[in-house]
C-alpha cells in the first residue's frame, strides 16, 4: 500500500532548503580558504573562480565568485573547453562586507557588482540573510530588494523580453557591498542551446504590436554580450527601430 504523504509541498520544500544550506555552507568554506586555493580553480574565463574581475572588457566589482558549468560532464577536465551541450550557467558570488563604505557613500567602492541586465532567459537568484541587491524601476529610480533566504528571486532576463516582445521588460540590477556583513548569493542562468533562434512568440505579435526585435540566435547574442561591457543595453543591437 501506498501511504501519500500528508504534506508533500512542505516535504519538497525542506528538502529544497537543505540543498540550499549546504550550498551556502560549502560556498562559505570555499570562500574562506587562502586566496592562493582559491587561484587555483581560476580563471573564471570561461568557468572558475573569479576576484574582482567581470568579464573580459574591463568591468570590475568587489567580490569573487564561481563561475560554473551546470552540467559537469561538458567540462573537459584536461583543456577546460565548454561544449555547447549545456548552456546554462551556475554563480556563486561572495560579497565580502567592505568596513570603510558608509550607506550614503556612492564612490565605486560601493559596487559589489555593476549595474546591468541578465542576457539569459530566467535567472533564479538566492542570498543569504545580508542586503546588498537593487533593482532599477522604469523612472531610474534604484530600489533595494530586502533579502529572503528562504526564497528565491526571479530575474527577466534579455531573451525572456525578446520572446515577450517586450511585454516582460528585462530587470536592471545591481548588488552593492554592505559595511559590516558578507552577501552571499548564488544564480542559476536558464539559456537555451547555442543555435536557438530567439525571436518574439508569435501570440506577442500583432498588426497593432508588431515585432520589436530581428531574430538571432542564443549563439550570436551571447557572443555581442561578451564584446561589450556589463551596463551596455545590448539588446538594442537586435531592435527593429
Ligand atoms: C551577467 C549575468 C551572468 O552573471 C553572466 C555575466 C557574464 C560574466 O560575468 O562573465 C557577463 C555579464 C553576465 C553580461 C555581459 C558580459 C558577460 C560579464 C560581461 C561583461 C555569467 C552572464 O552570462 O552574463
Amino acid at each position: 500500500m501506498v501511504v501519500p504523504s500528508p504534506t508533500p509541498m512542505r516535504t519538497k520544500k525542506t528538502r529544497a532548503l537543505g540543498v540550499v544550506a549546504r550550498l551556502e555552507e560549502e560556498g562559505l568554506d570555499f570562500f574562506a580558504k587562502p586566496a592562493a586555493e582559491k587561484e587555483r580553480a581560476g580563471p573564471a574565463t570561461p568557468f572558475g573562480y573569479g576576484c574582482k574581475n567581470i568579464g573580459c572588457n574591463g568591468d570590475v566589482g568587489e567580490l569573487e565568485f564561481l563561475l560554473l558549468q551546470t552540467n559537469p560532464a561538458s567540462i573537459s577536465e584536461r583543456s577546460r573547453t565548454i561544449s555547447s551541450s549545456d548552456p546554462a550557467k551556475f554563480r556563486v558570488n561572495h560579497y565580502p562586507a567592505v568596513k570603510e563604505v558608509k550607506d550614503w557613500d556612492p564612490s565605486p567602492k560601493r559596487i559589489g557588482f555593476g549595474e546591468h541586465s541578465d542576457p539569459q532567459i530566467l535567472t533564479i537568484l538566492r542570498s543569504n540573510d545580508v542586503a546588498g541587491l537593487q533593482i532599477c524601476l522604469r523612472d531610474g529610480l534604484w530600489v533595494p530588494v530586502p533579502p529572503d533566504p528562504t526564497g528565491f528571486f526571479l530575474i527577466v532576463g534579455d531573451a525572456l523580453q525578446v520572446l515577450t516582445n517586450g511585454r516582460l521588460a528585462s530587470v536592471r540590477h545591481r548588488a552593492v557591498a554592505n559595511s559590516t556583513k558578507a552577501r552571499m548569493s548564488t544564480m542559476y542562468f536558464g539559456a537555451p542551446p547555442l543555435n536557438a533562434w530567439i525571436s518574439p512568440l508569435p501570440e506577442m505579435v500583432s498588426p497593432q504590436n508588431p515585432s520589436q526585435y530581428k531574430p538571432f540566435t542564443w549563439g550570436e547574442f551571447k557572443k555581442a554580450a561578451y564584446s561589450l561591457r556589463l551596463g551596455d543595453t545590448r539588446l538594442d543591437l537586435f531592435k527593429i527601430h
